[in-house]
C-alpha cells in the first residue's frame, strides 16, 4: 500500500502489504499540525484524494506501450493535481516498477517489454530532473550501487531527492568493486556514502564492501546508509556495518538522517 498525504499530495512511504499497489488516505506529519482541524481543508483532502486515486487507476491500467506515447501527458496531468515531482517519481512511477517486477516474475510480460518499460520510466526520469539542480561534480554525498547491481533508477531518484532538499551528490556508475570503492574513497572522501542493493544474491558484495569501508582510517570513513530491495528481510546482518539502513515504511528517514548529520556537522 501506497502512504499518501492528501492534504499536500504528497508521498510519504509504504505499507504492508507491500505488494498491493493502492494509495490509502493519509496525513503526513506536517499537515497533522497545521490543517487538520480546519473544515474546508478537510473537504480538499477528499477531492485530493479521490483524484490522485483515479489518476493513479488510469496509470495501473495503462499498458506499458501507452505509457511510452502518454509519458509528457501524464507528468503534466501530475503536476495539475498539485503532486510534486519528487512524490511524482516516489509515488507513482517507483509502484508502476514494482508492479512491472511482479509481473515479470509471474511471465505475464517479458523482460523485453520490461527494458522498454524502464526506458520509459528513464525517460520520464531525465524530463523531472532537467528542473532540478543536479551538480554532477557534488561529492558531499557519493551515491552508488553494490558492485554486480545494474539497477540505476533508485540512485537517480535519490539524487534528485537529494537535490531538492539542497545537497550536492555524486553518482558513480557502474558500480565499483569493493578494492576499487575504497581506492576511490582515499581518493575522493565523502562525508556520506549511500549504497543501493537489488537483489539479495548481492549480499554478499555488499557485506564486503561495506566490511571495508568500516576498516578505513577515521579520517576519511565516510556515513555509510544502505537501501534497496535487496535487503528485505536482511536488516539485521547490516545493522553493525552501516550507520543507516532504509526502511520502505519511513521513505523521508534516509533525509531526516541526511539533515541531522548535516546539522551537527554545521553546529
Ligand atoms: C527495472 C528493473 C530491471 C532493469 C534495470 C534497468 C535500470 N537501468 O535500472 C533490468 C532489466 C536491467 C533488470 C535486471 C535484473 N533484474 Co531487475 N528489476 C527491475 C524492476 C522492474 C524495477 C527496479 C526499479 O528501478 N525500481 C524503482 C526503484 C526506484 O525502486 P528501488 O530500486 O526499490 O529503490 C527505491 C528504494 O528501495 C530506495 N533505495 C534503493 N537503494 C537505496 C539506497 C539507499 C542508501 C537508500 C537510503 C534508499 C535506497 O530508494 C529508492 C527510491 O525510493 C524491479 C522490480 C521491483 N519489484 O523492484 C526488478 C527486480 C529488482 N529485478 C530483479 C531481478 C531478479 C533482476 C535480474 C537478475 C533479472 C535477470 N534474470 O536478468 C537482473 C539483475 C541485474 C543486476 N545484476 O543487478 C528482481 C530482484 C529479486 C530479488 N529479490 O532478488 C526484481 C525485484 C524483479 C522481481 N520481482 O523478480 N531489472
Amino acid at each position: 500500500m501506497i502512504r499518501w498525504c492528501s492534504y499536500c499530495q504528497s508521498f510519504m512511504g509504504e505499507k504492508e502489504p507491500l505488494d498491493v499497489f493502492e494509495i490509502s488516505h493519509g496525513v503526513c506529519i506536517k499537515c497533522q499540525k497545521t490543517v487538520l482541524k480546519n473544515q474546508h481543508h478537510a473537504k480538499i483532502k477528499e477531492e485530493n484524494f479521490l483524484k490522485t486515486k483515479d489518476f493513479f487507476q488510469e496509470i495501473l491500467s495503462m499498458s506499458h506501450l501507452k505509457v511510452h506515447d502518454d509519458k509528457d501527458e501524464l507528468i503534466k496531468k501530475g503536476l495539475d493535481l498539485g503532486i510534486d515531482p519528487i512524490s511524482l517519481i516516489y509515488g507513482i512511477l517507483q509502484p508502476l516498477m514494482y508492479r512491472m517486477g511482479n509481473l515479470v516474475k509471474n511471465n505475464q510480460v517479458s523482460l523485453m517489454e520490461e527494458y522498454l518499460y524502464t526506458s520509459t520510466i528513464q525517460k520520464m526520469i531525465n524530463r523531472i530532473e532537467f528542473d532540478y539542480d543536479i551538480e554532477e561534480n557534488g561529492k558531499e554525498i557519493l551515491l552508488t550501487n553494490v558492485e554486480g547491481n545494474v539497477h540505476l533508477i533508485a540512485c537517480r531518484i535519490l539524487r534528485i531527492a537529494l537535490a531538492q532538499r539542497g545537497y550536492s551528490s555524486k553518482l558513480i556508475f557502474p558500480a565499483l568493486s569493493s578494492d576499487k570503492l575504497v581506492h576511490y574513497l582515499k581518493e575522493h572522501p565523502a562525508k556520506v556514502l549511500c549504497i543501493s542493493i537489488a537483489t539479495e544474491d548481492q549480499q554478499p558484495a555488499l557485506l564486503e564492501s561495506l566490511q571495508r569501508i568500516k576498516e578505513l582510517d577515521e579520517e576519511i570513513r565516510p556515513l555509510v546508509a544502505i537501501g534497496g530491495r535487496g535487503l528485505r528481510y536482511s536488516r539485521a546482518k547490516f545493522l553493525r556495518l552501516a550507520d543507516f539502513i532504509q526502511d520502505r515504511e519511513e521513505t523521508g528517514a534516509f533525509f531526516d538522517f541526511i539533515d541531522e548529520f548535516f546539522n551537527v556537522k554545521a553546529a
